[in-house]
């Protein structure tokens, strides 16, 4: 007889060791971590330029981008007043909270009151690895299809917020808002959603709003 080993098991539990850690460090340095994530083109940089420029005002915003192989992304956050890092998965098709971790040193989490993780674009492995974000925040665009849930169920039930991007372009989709509300609801009842367009600019208001509640109580626990 041979022995089995649950390998995934193993790094998922010490994934979480390597999260509870991150989450110890925001709560200490006073800082948010928010995960933003969503398939590859739904929009997670313009959607950050959109509460950058919402959000910098008042608060020092930092930005880790994480890409497969490349600095596109980075460089546009940059120039809208982040400090950014950009992190290399070299083909890794998600962030751990292990690489996170080494990410937040590297990008200095001193005097930043908000720090958001573009992950990599897909709806499938990124939902898998806690970072120890206090925020899970997913897009989903109107181009992608409103069946999304029915589809990548594990994204929506662990995300916080859900916003519903490109909804500009909804005259030439037949995205259903309220059936993909519904579905998402289905799956997790409390998850925030709210209709957007980082074309546009419509919708942030309340979504940097959230944030900005989320930021002055993370001030007040620390
Ligand atoms: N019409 C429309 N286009 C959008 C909107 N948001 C983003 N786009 C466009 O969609 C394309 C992809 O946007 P990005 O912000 O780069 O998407 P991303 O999710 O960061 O993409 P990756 O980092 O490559 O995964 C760009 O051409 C954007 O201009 C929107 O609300 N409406
Ligand atoms: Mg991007």
């Amino acid at each position: 007889m041979f022995d089995i080993l649950e390998t995934k098991e193993r790094v998922l539990a010490d994934n979480e060791a390597a999260a509870a850690l991150t989450r110890k460090k925001m709560e200490q340095f006073g800082a948010l971590l928010v995960n933003l994530m969503g398939s590859p083109g739904a929009g997670k940089t313009s959607v950050l330029l959109q509460l950058i420029r919402l959000l910098n005002a008042d608060y020092r915003i930092g930005v880790m981008e994480a890409d497969v192989d490349s600095d596109v992304d980075a460089k546009t956050v940059e120039a809208a007043g982040a400090r950014v890092i950009q992190l290399h998965t070299a083909g890794l098709c998600h962030m751990d909270a292990d690489m996170t971790r080494r990410g937040l040193d590297a990008l200095g989490t001193d005097g930043l009151d908000i720090i958001f993780l573009e992950n990599i674009g897909n709806l499938v492995c990124p939902a898998e690895f806690e970072i120890g974000a206090d925020l899970r925040l997913m897009l989903l665009s109107v181009p992608e299809g409103d069946d999304k849930p029915l589809k990548y169920p594990l994204m929506f039930s662990i995300s916080d917020v859900l916003l519903f991007n490109k909804i500009d372009t909804l005259p030439v989709f037949d995205f259903d808002i309220g059936l993909a509300t519904q579905r998402a609801k289905a799956l997790n009842e409390s998850i925030a959603v709210f209709p957007v367009s980082a074309k546009t600019g419509e919708g942030f208001e309340p979504v940097a709003a959230l944030l900005r509640e989320k930021i002055e109580q993370r001030r007040i626990q620390a």
